[in-house]
């Protein structure tokens, strides 16, 4: 058996297009949309020679392997590394890079500190948290997007709503780099992110601990899991974790995006005005049309075969969220941004067994940042060419001069 990139180096299938691209080229991250227009184009796989790896980018066949936890698993690991065949560079996730049944115990743990009810009662503080900060940047006129709206809106409130009693925003956003980029090839991006690890991993596993959060947040429920048995303190202290890890680069991502769709598209900022309640639908697209996480990948864990393809075991598969989240066989005019889509089954948080458990507080996040920008902003207006930044498996803004003249 041959090894690749830290995975089995699988060859192609037959009847499977052999393509040569490097999805985690820097200009291929900055811009995916042609990337994911030729893997969809590629069939219902494409066999990349540089990984040695089978991609999907259709909808269809991304759904399939995405949301078959039996045949496609994560206990692999969810990046191009098999951790059958190495060690990761953290201690596995015991929600996200786990198998049922195993994973059924610690998800029914975070799902229940994540609740509805859960989430109901932080959104007050997540709406004057909102507000206070927009008026602020209505105030300032021209600012810088990522850092001061996207990094600063989720570092304020995602921490408080955890309990964190120590918070450092710039290792919150810092860490989540480290844990995206680590999915990826061990290419410059990912050493650059990890170079940071020293100073950065030490601090969140320490955030994680009981005595450091406070009463009353998402982390203390999890913990009283712990006191019921249903979990140890060491697995509370994990899934805590999962919240530092999941929790704060896809909400930033996630504002970023819409932020860029918004300025991007005036038409659609209007329309919001007009009607703030479309915050939420207006997010949900904003995830079709951007994908935030781009790709996860599976590794299949018996000998297979999808749409007529035959896929071995220990195949690792690249599952393109962003390309999926663009067909045009599943949506109209899939690369129109509509705030009044309401994209059902779209697959930015995933789905199947995995699906995003932390989907209540990103939409409570930016239905409250959304409302408030709808009420308080007349024009959004580019200050400047956004710029993107490559990252292994996060679809996001550099940066973005934009002002908002208020209302
Ligand atoms: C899982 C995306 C926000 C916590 C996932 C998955 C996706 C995703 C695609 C599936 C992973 C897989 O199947 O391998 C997003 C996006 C977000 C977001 C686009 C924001 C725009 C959050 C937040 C939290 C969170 C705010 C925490 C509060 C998690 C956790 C998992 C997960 C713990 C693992 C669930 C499991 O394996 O059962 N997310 N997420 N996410 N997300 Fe999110
Ligand atoms: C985790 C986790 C969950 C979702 C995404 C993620 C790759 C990490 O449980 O640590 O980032």
């Amino acid at each position: 058996m041959t090894m690749h990139e830290g995975h089995i180096a699988i060859d192609p299938p037959s009847g499977v297009s052999v393509w040569d691209v490097d999805p985690y080229d820097e200009a291929v991250l900055v811009a995916p949309e042609p990337y994911y227009a030729d893997l969809r184009a590629q069939g219902p796989f494409a066999y990349i020679p540089s990984y040695k790896v089978l991609a999907c980018g259709r909808y269809e066949e991304t759904k399939e392997v995405f949301g078959d936890h039996e045949r496609f698993v994560s206990s692999r690991g969810v990046g191009l590394q098999d951790f059958m065949h190495g060690e990761p560079w953290r201690p596995p996730s015991i929600v996200l890079e786990v198998d049922p049944p195993y994973h059924t115990r610690t998800r029914r743990v975070i799902m229940r500190a994540l609740s509805p009810k859960a989430v109901a009662a932080m959104k007050e503080q997540f709406r004057v948290d909102a507000e206070a900060l927009v008026d602020r940047l209505v105030e300032q006129g021209t600012f810088e997007a990522v850092t001061d709206c996207a990094e600063a809106y989720p570092t304020t409130v995602f921490p408080k709503a955890v309990g964190l009693r120590d918070v450092d925003p710039r290792r919150l956003v810092d860490y989540g780099a480290m844990v995206f980029n680590a999915l990826g090839p061990d290419n410059a991006i990912r050493q650059r992110a990890m170079s940071q690890a020293g100073h950065i991993v030490p601090w969140i596993t320490a955030s994680c601990a009981r005595e450091n959060l406070q009463e009353g947040g998402f982390g203390a429920t999890i913990y009283e899991a712990a006191k019921d048995e249903e979990v140890t303190d060491e697995e509370a202290a994990m899934l805590v974790r999962s919240l530092l890890s999941a929790g704060v680069d896809t909400t930033v991502t996630g504002i970023g995006n819409a932020l860029w769709c918004l300025a991007t598209n005036p038409e659609a900022f209007e329309a919001l005005k007009a009607d703030p309640s479309l915050a939420r639908p207006c997010f949900e697209e904003v995830l079709r049309y951007t994908s935030p996480v781009h790709t996860f990948c599976r590794t299949a864990a018996v000998d297979t075969e999808v749409s007529g393809v035959k896929i071995k075991e220990g195949s690792k598969i690249l599952c393109c969220l962003g390309a999926a989240n663009l067909d045009g066989d599943k949506w109209d005019s899939p690369d129109t941004f509509r705030i009044d889509r309401r994209p059902m089954g779209h697959l930015a948080f995933g789905v199947g067994v995995h699906n995003c458990v932390g989907q209540n507080v990103a939409r409570a996040e930016l239905d409250a940042l959304l409302t408030a920008i709808a009420e308080r902003v007349d024009r959004i207006e580019l200050a400047g060419d956004p710029v993107w930044r490559p990252n292994n498996a996060v679809h996001a803004l550099d940066r973005m001069p934009v002002r908002f003249v208020g209302r």
